[in-house]
């Protein structure tokens, strides 16, 4: 990126991990960006290092601090009376957690720029606050960062060689072997496949028997993210090919994703990386109290250009199905099916118009460096 004017700046990212591996995903994605592609001096500030540990094997369970790809990770929590490294040209607090005093103070004394960066949505309230500022109790302001889809939003993480790196791939044979080998899987397969990486649900099994009833040819089951033991069940039922998938550094993951026809992706960091991949996907949202995540879900499939209504129409009933909506009857959701079956080619051809559309942006690290620099103007 030309004049960058996030290079040599100190950026803190404070984490709370709630559960799962998406707010650990988030943080980790973003500051290997900031440090690696964006030059800035990166400060991780995270409470519980189990779930990066799995998503970047380089970091070590039980240290307070250590640097890993270019990133400083220090352990954290309220009670922490930490020393900071450097002073903060530009705090994060990532997904509203609470900053420590000190750290405010410091924010404050330093005119920091101090961001909620938020969880992701196509809300179009969430376009309406994105970037605003609100004046906080220490004199400071706190500006609200929601990444997003539209062009208006504070963008969506993508690394720089994203595309190189998924062609090197693709395009590799052998390398494909290689990461099957390491995963336990045979070196081939002339069957589709399916990935699930989604919350616990027993809709599987009713979905499995109604894609076996129309499917035209073979397919087997990935189940990625390691903890199964909820699908063990289904697989018992079910005269399909299951194989489960060791969890993968997040590095891998978008490898784990090339190799597969269709997935069920969850949460925020799965979901994108699937629209990256141009892999027909449901999206199991995380769901939220009072049925929230239904607004969150409709605003993004609202938005997602299919190539036709049929298509549309049957993704949204097995979605809302997945999601806790409206349960089908056997032969709905045999039909359903079998409409995106048969419209695999299309759909996938939809997701490319929608990469290229998301690749015509900025990605979210050289949003925030346009965001910095008008509010120096
Ligand atoms: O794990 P998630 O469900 O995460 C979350 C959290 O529940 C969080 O509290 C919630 O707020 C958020 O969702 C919306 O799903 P997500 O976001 O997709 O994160 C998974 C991460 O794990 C993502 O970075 C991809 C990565 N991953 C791997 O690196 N290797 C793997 O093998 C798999 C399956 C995933």
């Amino acid at each position: 990126m030309e004049n960058n004017i996030l290079a040599r700046k100190c950026i803190y990212l404070f984490c709370q991990v709630v559960d799962n591996f998406g707010d650990a995903g988030v943080a980790w994605r973003l500051s290997r960006i900031l440090a690696t592609e964006m030059g800035c001096s990166v400060v991780l500030l995270i409470d519980d290092l189990r779930p990066l540990a799995m998503l970047c094997p380089q970091v070590k369970m039980g240290l307070s601090e250590q640097w890993v790809d270019g990133v400083h990770l220090l352990v954290w929590n309220q009670q922490t009376d930490f020393r900071l490294p450097e002073k903060p040209d530009c705090v994060l607090e990532l997904f509203a957690c609470t900053l420590p005093e000190n750290m405010q103070q410091m924010i404050a004394k330093q005119d920091a720029l101090w961001l909620n960066w938020e969880y992701l949505t196509a809300e179009s309230w969430a376009l309406e606050l994105h970037g605003l500022p609100s004046l906080q109790a220490n004199g400071a302001q706190k500006y609200i960062y929601f990444m997003g889809f539209d062009a208006h939003s504070g963008g969506l993480l993508r690394e720089q060689n994203y595309r190189e790196q998924q062609a090197i791939f693709s395009g590799s044979l052998k390398a494909q072997y290689a990461f099957r080998h390491r995963l336990a899987l045979p070196e081939k397969s002339n069957r589709k496949i399916l990935l699930i990486f989604s919350y616990p649900s027993d809709i599987y099994p009713k979905w499995l028997s109604a894609m076996a009833a129309v499917a035209t040819e073979p397919w087997e089951v990935w189940l990625a993210g390691g903890n199964q033991t909820w699908a063990r069940e289904m697989a018992e039922h079910h005269d399909v090919i299951f194989r489960e998938i060791p969890f993968v550094p997040q590095a891998d993951f978008d490898h784990l994703l090339a190799l597969c026809d269709l997935a069920v992706v969850r949460g925020e960091d799965s979901f994108v990386r699937a629209q990256y991949a141009t892999l027909p996907f449901f999206w199991h949202i995380y769901p939220q109290e009072e049925h929230a995540h239904w607004h969150k879900l409709s605003a993004f499939w609202q938005h997602f250009p299919f190539a036709n209504a049929s298509l549309a129409q049957a993704h949204q009933a097995l979605s809302w199905e997945l999601n806790g909506g409206v349960p089908l009857s056997e032969q709905a959701r045999q039909s359903h099916w079998q409409t995106l079956l048969e419209g695999l080619p299309e759909w996938q051809k939809s997701l490319q118009e929608w990469q290229k559309y998301l690749f015509s942006q900025p990605s979210a690290c050289e949003k925030l460096a346009y965001f910095w620099q008008k509010r120096l103007k």
